[in-house]
């Protein structure tokens, strides 16, 4: 198997950490870095997309979205599950909440790497308010005890805690006690430490 992934992409970030959860280790697939917005991309002529993570199987076969890759490698390696099953409805409730958590942190960095003559004051101020309310929910309903196993939406929640606080000043733990206890045990955990982006220069 072979990752296209960039360094700095909080999504094959997820899938890395994954792998690493799982005790598969992260030599046994090819890691392999492509240049991204980039005609000349290595990654064109396997993902006409031209976004990272994508993952060609042994057969060719080109898997891209983080969520189906992830769900892809939790399913066919050897390891615990961590995806929950379709019936799952609070596992699921909270990795959908991570997801679009994580969709507007995006966002929002996106906006803000603009040119400052082009950013939208009103999409920043959406995308603040929606990051607020979410992690006000995460501060009520994350678990007071550290869960010793993750599941992929505590991965998903916490990269992009960590995405967010980095790259757009996200401040997710002033005034949010739980989430701060809970935040701060996750990117301690191995798997967060081994893949930690290269620092901004
Ligand atoms: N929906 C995609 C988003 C992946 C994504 O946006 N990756 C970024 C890097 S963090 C990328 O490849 N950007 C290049 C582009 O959008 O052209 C997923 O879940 O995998």
């Amino acid at each position: 198997m072979e990752l296209f992934t960039v360094p700095t992409s909080p999504y094959a970030r997820i899938v890395r950490i994954l792998l690493i959860e799982k005790g598969v280790p992260l030599s046994s697939v090819k890691h392999t870095e492509v240049t991204l917005r980039d005609p000349a991309s290595t990654l064109l002529p396997h993902n006409p997309v031209g976004r990272v993570p994508t993952l060609r199987l042994a057969d060719g076969t080109i898997l891209t979205e983080t969520i189906l890759i992830a769900r892809y490698l939790d399913a066919t390696l050897p390891g615990r599950q961590l995806f929950p099953g379709p019936a799952d409805a609070k596992a699921n409730a909270a990795l959908g909440t991570a997801l679009g958590f994580m969709e507007g942190v995006v966002a929002w960095l996106r906006e803000a790497r603009r040119p400052v003559e082009l950013v939208s004051q009103s999409l920043l101020d959406l995308e603040k308010a929606r990051a607020a309310r979410t992690l006000d929910r995460f501060d009520k309903e994350l678990p007071q005890t550290i869960e010793a196993a993750p599941d992929i939406g505590d991965i998903v929640r916490a990269v992009s805690l960590y995405t967010g606080e980095e790259r757009v000043k996200l401040d997710w733990r002033a005034g949010r006690p739980r989430l701060k206890a809970w935040g701060e045990a996750m990117l301690a955990r191995p798997s967060f430490v081994q893949t930690l982006p290269p620092a901004k220069t």
